[in-house]
């Protein structure tokens, strides 16, 4: 089956949130946001935007009914500012005005005053300061301080990983319009419509039943709307409440890219100890979060961080720490994979540290220490499944069968001006949110009264083709075929008190929820039918094909009729139904338990090729072995992988962050200077193989959830970069500092010993 919005998009007729046709009193919104990263409002005054033709108002934090505060975990962000200023891109007041033309040359005549007080950007300054988000946190397994002794090699170093901009093709937007009697519909751009909503109520001071929040999809989040599209949202709905008339904010790209934050920047310390066959015996870490201005999601994303340290591999000794570290820069957030890529990233570099160390292939210790069936994670869990070394032992197999070692060898002796370099990179990546109480959705089923069916769940369509796998869970637990599904927009009216679409999982719970729903409402019309066709008590009644089946014989009775007639017969209809996912637990005092229903993982194979004059590279090929279990969709799970691994490419690549080193401003703040992977870019080969899988504790009909554990393939590539470095010259030493841009590789090539 294809994306069910496939043809929607490619005739451009699909609705983002600035293409709804609106009232003709529509305002328009435009923000005001501090100009220094650190400071303090001295003068704000907004007469003169007042006076500027078509402008309705102007709204600031004394305008706000209820709480300016925004924070989720930790309720530590204003939605706007008071009096201190503490990143470039904090909102500080709102302009409405009839045009957003108009809008932004208002916000430009406001006048906002500062005194400018010292920034801290650095992870690490602001640890030494004693800046941090919340209390470090430690995981451990086993004792590595006794473990040292035992070790034939001990390696310690630094790896840092760069921030990242989500780069949504459509930028944070959302329009509110007034409803009867002090009632607000939002329209959101937002991977958390409940959240959204939680927040208008609570600056609005209006309680929840009084917010309606729909999301019809969303062009592109990755994470960066699971939080950071409720300022918006709620800014539009403050506008309503103040002005009687619908407001409509959509940031530009500019804006979006300087005011929002990104994936955290991480600086890690690391100390792996090995034997001398490179079996790993311990492992300490500490991870130095860029956590940004305020908490967001901060500490969720470093625990996830905290729970991926060992990634694919088995090391019986732990010691795993992280700080979130607050910093002058927008506060930074849920970006796919969650903080698990900045994890996984630093025990690479540690493997590859080793390898050198030890004198032998990362392969060879690679392959030595993954995950066996019962394995122990450092947070008390075990490893349950065997996909990890059964992608790993496909991969090999597949590469060694090419004899690309050789090939590789050859070229790399025969070639001047170019090298190769491969790498393996497995990934292994825990689904269920770790705040063990999101991990629960709810559906609702309609069936109307022609047999077509409209579905309502707390997932949000975002491109990754959930609604697609909806409808299948739907028509594939009724029988039916797939045109009568209807999967109806995100709406806080229908699906209350629902987890964000988030931590790859809302296919698995959502589609859990509607399959208990249909089924609610097929045991009633299995009941209704075999009355109505007289069948023997003992029968088996089911519904094939759209049609009813007795004891596997099919009857006259098909779908349409049936439901006309359990309509007439006052059969319910429709259904709501709950999930919760089963099993999960942790205690946070001990760092112990089972945070995650299950795990995905795979193994990617990666081949670059690197000019050594120029210090540019191309991604020769990328193989994959993924497990998605049995996937309700594999073209969807394949484009997933697919957008996965070029995302992580990029990353650890092409996308630099550069900030001025004065005034902290971000420099690459345009498509012109923020390079993403293109079209130009993309590997010449892309090759995905599902491993065939069934696995227990798996997600809905015992498929997997696919959203972020490819983005960690993309590791690979750095790694193989550096296999092309040693290529040209083995005595140039290794670097662990994402993303491995060209200039940094050319000043490595050039570098003098
Ligand atoms: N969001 C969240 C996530 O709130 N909790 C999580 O555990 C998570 N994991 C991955 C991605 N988003
Ligand atoms: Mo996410 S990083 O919003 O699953």
């Amino acid at each position: 089956m294809k994306h069910q919005d496939a043809l929607l998009h490619v005739r451009g007729a699909s609705l983002f949130v600035d293409d709804f046709k609106l009232p003709g009193d529509l305002l328009h919104a435009a923000v005001l946001v501090s100009p220094v990263s650190h400071g303090e409002i001295e003068k704000l005054e907004i007469a003169e935007a007042l006076s500027m033709p078509g402008v309705e108002t102007v709204f600031t934090a004394e305008d706000i009914p209820g709480k300016n505060q925004i924070g989720s975990i930790i309720k530590d962000e204003l939605l706007l500012a008071e009096k201190e200023l503490l990143f470039i891109g904090q909102p500080v007041a709102v302009v409405l005005a009839d045009t957003p033309e108009k809008a932004r040359a208002a916000v430009k005549v406001i006048k906002l005053e500062t005194i400018v007080l010292p920034s801290v950007v650095e992870p690490r300054e602001a640890f030494e300061k004693g800046m941090l988000i919340a209390p470090p946190r430690t995981f451990s397994m086993g004792d590595t301080s006794e473990a040292w002794n035992r070790c034939d090699c001990i390696v310690s170093g630094r790896a840092d990983s760069g921030g990242q901009e989500h780069l949504y093709l459509e930028t944070q937007a959302a329009f509110a319009v007034p409803m009867e009697n002090g009632c607000i519909r939002i329209t959101s751009g937002t991977q958390g419509p409940t959240f959204v909503q939680r927040v208008a109520a609570r600056v609005l001071k209006l309680p929840m039943n009084k917010i309606e929040v729909n999301v019809g999809r969303l062009g592109g989040a990755f994470g960066g709307k699971e939080d950071q599209a409720t300022p918006w949202a709620v800014m539009s709905a403050l506008g309503v409440q103040l002005t009687g008339k619908p407001v409509k904010l959509v940031l530009n790209r500019n804006e979006d890219m300087t005011w929002t934050g990104k994936r955290h920047p991480y600086s890690s310390d690391f100390k792996l100890g090995l034997a001398n066959d490179g079996t790993m015996l311990a492992w300490e870490v500490t991870y130095y979060q860029n956590g940004g201005a305020a908490s967001d999601l901060s500490t969720a994303i470093l625990e996830r961080t905290l729970f991926h340290s060992t990634n694919a591999y088995f090391i019986p000794n732990v010691k795993a720490t992280g700080v979130s570290c607050k910093t002058n820069l927008p506060p930074n957030t849920a970006f796919r994979g969650f903080g698990a890529p900045q994890a996984m990233y630093v025990l690479e570099s540690a493997i590859y540290s080793a390898s050198l160390e030890l004198g032998i292939s990362p392969l060879d210790i690679q392959e030595k220490n993954l995950l066996k069936k019962g394995d122990m994670f450092p947070f008390g869990m075990p490893y349950e499944g065997n996909e990890i070394r059964r992608s790993w032992k496909k991969a090999l197999e597949m590469y060694r069968s090419e004899n690309n070692d050789g090939r590789i060898k050859d070229f790399n002796s025969s070639n001047v001006m170019f090298r190769k370099g491969i790498s393996f990179m497995p990934v292994c990546f825990g689904i269920s949110f770790t705040h063990i109480s999101m991990n629960q959705a709810n559906a609702l089923v309609h069936v109307y009264t022609d047999g077509s069916v409209g579905i309502s769940t707390g997932a949000v369509e975002m491109g990754q083709g959930v609604n697609s796998k909806i409808a299948q869970v739907a028509a594939r637990t009724f029988g039916i075929d797939l045109f009568r599904i209807k999967v109806e927009s995100t709406n806080t009216t229908r699906s209350a008190n629902t987890s964000p679409t988030a931590a790859s999982s809302a296919a698995d719970m959502n589609g859990n929820a509607v399959r208990i729903a249909c089924s609610n409402i097929l045991k009633r019309l299995l009941i209704f039918a075999g009355k109505h066709l007289r069948a023997h008590p003992d029968s088996r009644i089911d519904l094939m094909h759209e049609k009813i089946t007795i004891d596997g014989k099919k009857t006259h009775l098909e779908w349409n009729k049936l439901i006309g007639l359990a309509y007439l017969a006052r059969v319910n209809l429709s259904s709501q139904a709950h999930y919760a996912t089963p099993g999960l637990h942790f205690n946070k005092s001990s760092e112990k338990g089972r945070p995650f229903s299950y795990h995905v993982a795979g193994t990617a194979v990666t081949e670059i090729t690197l000019d050594r004059l120029r210090g540019v590279f191309s991604v020769d090929s990328v193989k994959i072995v993924h497990d998605c279990g049995e996937s309700i969709n594999p073209l969807v799970d394949r484009g997933q992988v697919e957008g996965g691994l070029l995302q992580g490419i990029g990353w650890v690549t092409l996308e630099e962050l550069k900030y001025h080193p004065e005034t902290n401003a971000l420099l690459s703040d345009s498509l012109a200077t923020y390079k993403i992977p293109d079209i130009h870019f993309t590997p010449g080969e892309v090759d995905i193989e599902f491993l065939e899988c069934h696995s227990e504790n798996a997600g809905v009909y015992n498929s997997k959830a696919v959203g972020e554990p490819p983005f960690m393939y993309g590791i690979g590539t750095y790694f193989a970069i550096l296999n092309a470095i040693r290529a040209c010259d083995p005595e140039i030493p290794p670097v662990y500092s994402a993303p491995m841009t060209n200039e940094k590789i050319l000043l490595l090539l050039q570098k003098k010993r």
